[in-house]
């Protein structure tokens, strides 16, 4: 079982280049803008403001990298993939964004799950299903998570679930439910982590900190996050 110890910011980027330069293993998160994504990640390393939670959604374009250590020593990296489905961003943001996933997911072989957070109110919705088919082609293990959990009833999230996976040919087993409002579904989030990703034992080796951009992040307006 993993027991986190700290999870911290690590830096901002957009091209592979400027992307840690570690060995650890990955978890990257997507989702559409709003859905919860920032806050699952904060619920679930339990930081409250780790990630930036935005009322004005779509704006940052950056990928952001963090690292997590566990009691036992291991460590893996948690990447936050900018929101998508925002339809009032320019056309070339959307481009822009598309190109920063396809080279990410193309070239990042530390990526060993993706997880692909979606509201459990709105289930799959076609950028979700289109990542979730191209993720065969990466080599990446998908998880498919569906969040805000508490907007619904126990009966109406059963039900909500069993339609999600007739429409996806996923069993109901393999979706995860999650609040960050209550923390339901957190346990079972890191029992998923721990087979597919398998955080591996920290070799020593001190995590390449971007001293201005970690600034820089810390320094974000909050209405600017995503
Ligand atoms: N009720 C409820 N609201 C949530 C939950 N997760 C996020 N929210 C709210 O949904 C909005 C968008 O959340 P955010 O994490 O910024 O979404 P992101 O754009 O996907 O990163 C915010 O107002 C959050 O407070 C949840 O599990 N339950
Ligand atoms: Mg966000």
């Amino acid at each position: 079982m993993l027991k986190l110890a700290e999870t911290i910011f690590i830096k901002s980027a957009v091209k592979p280049e400027h992307y840690p330069e570690w060995d650890l293993h990955e978890i990257a998160f997507a989702g559409r803008s709003n859905v919860g994504k920032s806050s699952l990640i904060n619920t679930l390393v339990e930081r409250r403001k780790l990630v930036k939670v935005s009322k004005t959604p779509g704006r940052t374009q950056h990928i952001n990298f963090f690292q997590t250590r566990f009691v036992d020593g291991r460590e893996m990296g948690l990447v936050d993939l900018p929101g998508y489905g925002f339809a009032k961003v320019p056309k070339r943001v959307k481009q822009d964004w598309g190109k920063m996933i396809e080279a990410y997911l193309g070239t990042r072989v530390q990526l060993k799950a993706l997880a692909i957070v979606m509201d459990i109110r709105r289930g799959m919705r076609d950028e979700d299903t289109q990542l979730y088919q191209a993720l065969a082609h990466f080599g990446a293990q998908p998880i498919l998570i569906f969040t805000k959990a508490d907007k619904l009833t126990r009966n109406a999230r059963t039900s909500a679930l069993a339609k999600i996976a007739r429409s996806t040919g996923v069993p109901p087993s393999e979706l995860l439910v999650f609040s960050s409002l209550s923390g339901l579904g957190k346990e079972a989030l890191w029992e998923r982590i721990e087979r597919t990703v398998s955080p591996t034992a920290a070799n020593g080796a001190a995590p390449e900190l971007d001293a201005e951009d970690r600034l820089e992040y810390a320094a974000r307006d909050e209405s600017d996050g995503e």
